[in-house]
Order: C-alpha cells, then structure tokens, then sequence
C-alpha cells in the first residue's frame, strides 16, 4: 500500500514540476513534496508503523523516490537560474547604442624608420642579418681591433654582464657575425637591432637605442661604392635635394673611416643651433673593413674587400620629423607615439 502510495506521488510531482512556470512555483513545488511538511516527509514519517519486514523495502523505495525527486528539481532551478542571467543580461545590452570604437595599435616610430631604412637597402641587394644584442668582450671589441686596454674602448663604455660578456655598445660584431657565416661568398648584409652604452641621457643620447650596421665584401669594392650608396641612401631618406659630404673620421675597425653629414633642414645649411652653426648635420660612421677585421671574419684581404656603415635610426628620425629630443622614443608618453601613423 505505502509503495503504491510512493509511486503516485513520485508520478503526480514529476506532472506537476513539468507545469510549474516560475522560479516562485518551483519553491511552492518543492515545499509541497519534499519540505518539512510536505507529502513525502508525510508519508516517510509512516514508515516507522510498518511491520518489520515491510520497513527496510519501503525505505529503500523511498529514498528512491527523494533522490528522483531532488534530482529534477535541482535540474528545473537550474534551467531558470540560467535563464534569469540571461534575460538579465538581454536587458543591459541596448542595441540601439554606437558601438565603442576598437582602439587600433600604431607601429612605433623606432620601427617605422627602420622598416623604411630596410625599403631602401633591400632592392640595393642588402638582406638583413640578426646578430645577438648580449655579445662577448671578443667580438664587441677584440675581433673590431680593439685589444684590452685599447683607447678607443672608451667610446663604447656599456653595461658588463660579467667581465667577458656585454649588451653590445654597437652593432659592428654582427659584422663577425656575418662573415664568419658567409665566408667566403660575397656579403650584403644590414644589421639591425637594440644597443647599449653606459653613458649621460640627453637630448640626444639614449642609453639604449638602435643601430643599424651595413656590410657588404666583394673583391672588387670601392670607397666610390660606399659613397654611391650612402648618398643615394640620404637622398631617399630624406629627398632629393639634400646635400651630403663626407668627414674623414676614425673607427679601429674601418681604414679609411668617415662621417657622413646632411645640410640642416632646418637652417638650410645656414647655421643654426640645431647643427652648432655648421649647417651640416652627422647621420652615419663608414668606412672601409680594415683588413685584420676582414681577415678575422675568415676573409684574405689580399683578395677580398669591405665596405661598411653604421648608423642610429632614432637620430635619423629625429632629423626626419623634426623631433627635439630622443628621450621621447622610449618613454611610452602616447601623445608622442600616436602622431607617428
Ligand atoms: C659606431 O657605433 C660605429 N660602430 C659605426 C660604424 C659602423 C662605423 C661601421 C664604421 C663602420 P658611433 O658611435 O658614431 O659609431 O654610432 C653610430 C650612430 O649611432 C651615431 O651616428 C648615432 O646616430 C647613433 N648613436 C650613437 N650613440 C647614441 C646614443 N647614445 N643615443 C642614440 N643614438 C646613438
């Protein structure tokens, strides 16, 4: 009797939790089969005045029937806690409204000039070649002709990672570099990438910024070829009316070494503050591979010659667009870079 009792019940909740339409009909549901006063407890509570035989089968029953029971009630509040988020969420949304614009990043002026340094190299032949940013004393300095203790070490002062390693002051190793890779084909190589030097910031001297290195080795090179290529490098960086000249200079590692000057832009070559009233601006050191440096890279500078330059892009953009001051590039102020675009 009291299991037939059971399986009406359980029959008639299942039918009535299929009706009930809110999450206030689920609870009166629930309060009415399986709350403290509720149907089941009821008949649960009858249990207890059974003969003892029947006890242990009737229990066992409806315990079933309280699992079953919990089981789809848990299941219907499920089914409208999820769908009150989301009529929730369906109100907050206004179709109607303008959507927010998506915030588009901008290339860096560092790399904007580099890629275009690069577009002007690359159908000249030069493809780029990585070197490592952390370098050894060897080919930051020794293998550029710059034993211990040479003067012209103080230059290039940087920062030691121990006392044969450092951030390169210089992209020049990644000359090494790339001989020792080609040797013994002809080169054509730039060398971009990140330098460091231990060294006052100012206006117009970062601790860290960029370089990029030019290296080509043939056997038939010439100063002219450099100079070919660097004049047409300054007239398409900075148009075809620029005036150039070249500064004998001096490097340990290029013999003869030079500098290459612009006019200033902005005094036209008149004289101004800009360029210390010379009326030429510094845009490059060149020269050509001293022959040790040639021959430490696995070349016979009998037979083989180089030519190579090396130049700083933030400088270079610096001149380009007017910019006062190259502490601006790295100091992540978006005023500045967002006018780069
Ligand atoms: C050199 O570093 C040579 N390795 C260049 C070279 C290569 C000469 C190959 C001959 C043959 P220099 O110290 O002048 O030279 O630096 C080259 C360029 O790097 C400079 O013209 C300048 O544009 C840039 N530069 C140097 N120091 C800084 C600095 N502290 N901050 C920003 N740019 C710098």
């Amino acid at each position: 009797m009291l299991l037939e009792d059971l399986r009406i019940l359980q029959q008639r909740a299942e039918n009535t939790l299929d009706d009930s339409d809110s999450p206030e009909e689920l609870e009166n549901w629930k309060i009415k089969y399986l709350g403290r006063k509720g149907e089941l407890t009821h008949i649960l509570r009858g249990i207890g005045s059974l003969p003892k035989e029947e006890r242990s089968s009737a229990g066992k029953v409806s315990n079933q029937v309280k699992v079953a029971l919990e089981k789809i009630y848990e299941e219907k509040k499920r089914y409208f806690d999820e769908k009150q988020y989301h009529d929730k969420m369906m109100e907050r949304i206004d179709i109607t409204l303008p959507g927010h614009p998506i915030y588009q990043g901008k290339l860096h002026p560092s790399t904007r000039i580099l890629r275009q340094i690069y577009s002007i190299f690359a159908p000249m032949g030069f493809q780029i070649f990585d070197g490592p940013e952390v370098e050894t004393d060897l080919y930051n300095f020794e293998l550029l002709n710059m034993p211990p203790h040479h003067p012209a070490r103080d230059m290039w002062d940087t920062f030691y990672i121990n006392k044969k390693t450092l951030l390169r002051t210089h992209t020049s190793p990644g000359q090494i570099h790339a001989m020792k890779y080609f040797c013994p084909d002809p080169i054509r190589v730039i060398l971009p990438g990140k330098c460091y030097r231990y060294e006052a910031i100012t206006a117009r001297s970062e601790i860290m910024f960029h370089q990029i290195e030019g290296l080509a080795v043939g056997k038939s090179l010439t100063m002219a070829d450099l100079k070919g290529i660097l004049v047409e490098f300054a007239h398409q960086m900075f148009g075809d009316g620029r005036k150039t000249r070249f500064r004998c200079s001096y490097f340990p590692f290029t013999e003869p070494s030079v500098e290459m000057d612009i006019d200033c832009m902005i005094c036209k070559g008149k004289g101004c503050q800009i360029c210390k009233r010379t009326g030429w601006l510094e845009i490059l050191g060149a020269g050509i591979v001293h022959p040790q440096v040639l021959k430490n890279g696995g070349y016979d500078p009998r037979v083989y010659c180089g030519l190579a330059f090396g130049m700083g892009p933030e400088r270079i953009a610096m001149l380009k667009y007017g910019i006062d001051d190259i502490r601006h590039f790295f100091s992540n102020d978006l005023r500045f870079l967002e006018q780069f675009c």
